[in-house]
């Protein structure tokens, strides 16, 4: 119940406007103790069981990312994608460092967030809440509430609202056809 309230409350704002707050450098580091940049989910078919989330996270002091939870899936994992001889295969890992001040790419073909047993169809332009969980070195847990736009592919660095100079954004791989169907 606490959990529910907690998004209540961080989503008093229209959705799409939250996820351009949170896509605005200064927003973010007003807001949290990492800084989320061009965040976005890769939209799903109905019937489709899974799906990426893909950001850029710079944290502003060590941490690392130990979980993330979404009401939009019944299972929410941080997944490596590594080769493995010549076949691409993704595992989930236990815990994602962020080391301070540098930023760390969840992209296509990365590191990225799988989101598994869907609730519901993502179609594009609709959002997804998602909570990213940190521990820092002294094991302090802390979390981060996010509303990501659903799209087909990565978000342009244009649609960033006041951003100065621009974040690399990960580069789509055209249709993606594969790699996130489990
Ligand atoms: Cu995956």
């Amino acid at each position: 119940m606490t959990f529910f309230l907690a998004l209540q409350r961080t989503t008093a704002c229209a959705a799409s406007v939250c996820a351009l707050a949170l896509l605005a450098p200064g927003v973010a580091a007003a807001q949290g103790a990492v800084q989320v940049q061009g965040a976005w989910v890769r939209t799903a078919v109905p019937g489709q069981p899974g799906t990426g989330a893909f950001m850029t996270l710079t944290a502003r002091e060590s941490l690392r990312l130990v979980r993330i939870s979404t009401p939009a899936a019944a299972v929410a994992e941080v997944h490596q994608m590594k080769m493995d001889g010549n076949v691409m295969t993704m595992r989930p890992i236990s815990a994602l460092d962020l080391p301070a001040g540098r930023t760390v790419e969840l992209k296509p073909a990365g590191y990225h967030l799988m989101l598994t047993e869907l609730k519901q169809p993502l179609p594009p332009g609709s959002s997804v809440q998602l909570t990213l969980h940190f521990k820092n070195a002294q094991g302090v847990e802390s979390q981060q509430l996010l509303t990501l736009p659903v799209a087909a592919t990565a978000p342009r660095a244009a649609d960033t609202p006041a951003a100065g100079k621009a974040p690399a954004m990960p580069v789509p791989h055209g249709p993606h056809s594969g790699d996130h169907k489990h």
